[in-house]
């Protein structure tokens, strides 16, 4: 008590400042945050009390600038925090500094939540190289310590990273225990294996990989080194001399469609960004016609399933198998029909954020989701790894089956399933378009996008709107939907929706037609009625 007592008096709260904590955890300039890492430290202690199990603390703004900051705690499993969490995060932000009524309100949750005094706690923490980090991770540390919580500090570590050592340490199967090494021998082991396991005798082209300046580029050293005789990877923006997320990275590429400054485009025929937390990936280059091509988290999505559908295929084992792609309303609509009447996969759409993405992966046996910002990854489920196994050891089995069947199996030692893994994500998708004899044109050429066009739209009140069917369709307030319908109507393959946003205070308008400038129009007709029905 004494020791929380005194470090709420050295880092008081400010005033005024309430947060939620939302997708991305708290997050918000990193020096506003100490106090908050106090509640987490608190938060994280509980949370480990009561699952009997390891937590995570991450400490990371992602794409974010090098002045902000922000935490997220990892569920056991390696999965984002139960949603249900989420009050008592803000609860206790909305608290005093004073340890009576911290002290009251943690003893409340303590019998609500079934709690003993003396249960264990356990907490893995680990952050980005933001200067502020260090700093920030420290005072969760104490505060955790404060209440005998045993802490493994993992210091620097990407996002996914963390979220896959959480799940090692609750995990017997493996081993429960993670260390670096063996994390990137497994990804790098798994991607040299599917390389021998072909006969081609093609080489790779190199990859230039723009890190964001951030945590990524120091991890992919390891993998670099580790594969240096299979592929050659550079890597720009490495920290050495650009600022974090600062012109570069993936979300920059992504929302400004251009290339990142501090990577020598035209020297290669692969690029990707990674974001500044390494959980996000965006692949580009410079096609015939000298045009920057964007390949976004659908594209992973179509590539994912098609690789992983004709190996089921080649294996024999697609009919009994349930593949699925889940997607947001964002996904092109052209990414959809290509993914259903192409490759004959099912696609279901869900509400906007990666905890809905991934649940609902949780539902197939082999479930690959990607946000269109580049974040995501394949779930596979039990049985299936079951199946993959013995169709790969069945002497019943052609030769060719059973080396489909290893295939998947290897595939899957080369995915993070806890989260989106830029780094697994690169592996998987090198191997894919090296397996498959493809490159990125030829990716890209699968199918055209329809072009869109989103807008921000600025209300009093964003609330007003409610939503039903993932986002897609609006019931609040009165009118807009058929307002909606009827200028998509209007448009042929038009599609459009609006949705207020989770993380800005602002609606989002979509929309989506089959030239440029009709996008553009229906977007902004759409933005005229809903200034008009909310403002
Ligand atoms: P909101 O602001 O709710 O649209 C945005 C992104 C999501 C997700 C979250 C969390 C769009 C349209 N939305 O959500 O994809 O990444 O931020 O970071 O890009
Ligand atoms: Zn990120």
């Amino acid at each position: 008590m004494e020791k929380l007592k005194s470090l709420l008096h050295e880092y008081p709260k400010s005033t005024n400042i309430f947060m939620g904590y939302g997708t991305a955890g708290f997050r918000a300039r990193a020096d506003i945050l100490p106090w908050i890492m106090i509640r987490i430290g608190i938060l994280a202690t509980l949370r480990s009390k009561v699952k009997r199990a390891c937590v995570g603390v991450m400490i990371t703004a992602s794409h974010n600038p090098e002045c902000d900051n922000g935490v997220k705690l990892i569920d056991p499993h390696g999965e984002m925090l139960d949603q249900t969490w989420e009050v008592y995060a803000n609860t206790l932000c909305t608290l005093d500094d004073d340890i009576n009524i911290i002290w009251d309100y943690v003893e409340t949750l303590m019998i609500q939540l079934n709690i003993q005094p003396n249960d264990e706690a356990i907490i893995g923490i680990a952050y980005d190289i933001r200067q502020s980090s260090p700093l920030l991770a420290s005072i969760v540390k104490r505060a955790a310590q404060a209440l005998s919580t045993t802490i493994m500090d993992f210091e620097l570590m990407t996002t996914p990273q963390l979220h896959y050592a959480i799940r090692c340490y609750n995990d017997d199967d493996l081993n429960g225990k993670y260390t670096e090494a063996d994390y990137f021998d497994k990804l790098c082991t798994a991607f040299q294996n599917l390389i021998f396991m072909t006969s081609s005798n093609k080489s790779f082209e190199s990859l230039a990989i723009d890190a964001a300046n951030g945590i990524g580029a120091i991890k992919l050293t390891h993998v670099r080194r580790i594969l240096a005789n299979f592929i050659r990877i550079d890597i720009y923006n490495d920290g050495t001399k650009g600022l974090l997320n600062d012109k570069c990275g993936a979300d920059y590429v992504k929302i400004y469609q251009k290339a990142p400054d501090g990577l020598p485009l035209k020297n290669y025929s692969k690029c990707c960004s990674i974001d500044g937390d390494a959980d996000r990936l965006i692949y580009f280059f410079i096609d015939e016609n000298n045009q920057f091509r964007i390949l976004d988290g659908d594209r992973f999505s179509v590539l994912f399933a098609l690789f992983l559908s004709l190996k089921l295929q080649e294996a024999k084992l697609f009919d009994d198998v349930k593949i699925g792609v889940v997607q947001t309303a964002y996904a092109n609509g052209r990414s959809t029909d290509y993914i259903i009447n192409t490759m004959k996969v099912s696609v279901a759409c869900v509400p906007t954020g990666v905890k809905h993405l991934h649940h609902k992966a949780l539902d197939y046996d082999i479930g690959i989701y990607f946000e269109a910002n580049g974040h995501g990854t394949v779930l596979f489920s039990d049985d299936l790894k079951s199946k993959v196994k013995a169709a790969s050891e069945d002497p019943k089995r052609t030769e060719k089956e059973r080396l489909a069947a290893n295939q998947i199996r290897t595939f899957i030692n080369l995915i993070n399933e806890t989260v989106g893994d830029a780094i697994a994500d690169i592996l998987a998708t090198e191997v894919i378009l090296f397996l498959l004899n493809l490159n990125l044109e030829k990716w890209l050429n699968f199918y055209d996008d329809l072009p869109q066009r989103q807008l921000k739209v600025a209300v009093k009140d964003r609330t007003m709107i409610q939503t039903i069917d993932a986002e897609r369709r609006c019931i609040a307030p009165a009118h807009l939907q058929d307002r909606i319908d009827e200028l998509v109507s209007k448009y042929p393959s038009g599609r459009a929706f609006v949705r207020p946003s989770s993380t800005e205070d602002i609606v989002r308008v979509y929309a989506e037609a089959i030239t440029q400038i009709e996008a553009d129009k229906l977007a902004i007709e759409i933005q005229k009625v809903v200034e008009e029905l909310i403002n």
